[in-house]
């Protein structure tokens, strides 16, 4: 039941439509209730309520920066940086994309477990999107190619398991933007194993 609702698009849908019966309830309730309160003096505690108010803002404004710094380390952008500033320059792998209404030009479409790659992205004519999904179907990164910057979006990534990964374009771009897919497959490491191995973690 929670690998439906929470790997398959019919699941999120779901889910959504169950959120919104859930909250259209309540908001007819509300309304409801409303229309049927005694027109009297308000008995509310002025004071209590402010006091509430306040550590109700103090506790989500703490959680907001808790959960949003305690995620930095986990942003692709984030661990990018760090595996260039740790990589030597000839140890990444440079993989060239040029995105054109609606397909990918990829240097290399074979790459392999443990080796940093550095994705370097343009696009020819407009806005496309490139996102790299696991064999299990989660996104794994995502990038925007925009045309006529004077240099390319980039992200160094360490393919941690082998298998085919699916590449889509993420930024709505035409009629046929849904078909604008390619493949990356990535294999084991059949020489020795990379120091950068598994390194993204930390
Ligand atoms: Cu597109």
């Amino acid at each position: 039941m929670a690998k439906f609702l929470f790997e398959s698009g019919q699941g999120a849908f779901a889910l959504t439509l169950l959120f919104f019966f859930v909250f259209s309830i309540a908001f007819a309730f509300v309304i409801y209730w409303k229309g049927f309160a005694a027109p009297k003096p308000s008995t509310t505690d002025h004071p209590k309520l402010v006091r509430t108010e306040a550590i109700w803002i103090f506790v989500a404004l703490t959680l907001f920066l808790v959960v949003n710094m305690s995620s930095i380390p986990y942003m692709p952008t984030v661990i990018s940086n760090a595996l260039a500033a740790n990589s030597s320059r000839n140890h990444i792998q440079d993989v060239n994309i040029l995105a054109v209404s609606w397909a990918f030009d990829i240097s290399n479409r074979n790459l392999q477990v443990g080796q940093p790659i550095r994705f370097s992205g343009t696009s020819f004519d407009t806005l496309h999107g490139f996102a790299v999904y696991q064999p299990d179907g989660r996104l794994l990164f995502t990038m925007m190619l925009i045309p006529g910057m004077p240099r390319p979006t980039s992200l160094i990534h360490v393919f941690e398991k082998a298998g085919t990964y699916t590449v889509r374009c993420l930024e709505y771009c035409g009629t046929g933007h849904a078909n604008m897919q390619d493949r990356l497959i990535v294999v084991n490491n059949t020489s020795k194993s990379s120091p950068m191995a598994g390194s993204i973690e930390k």
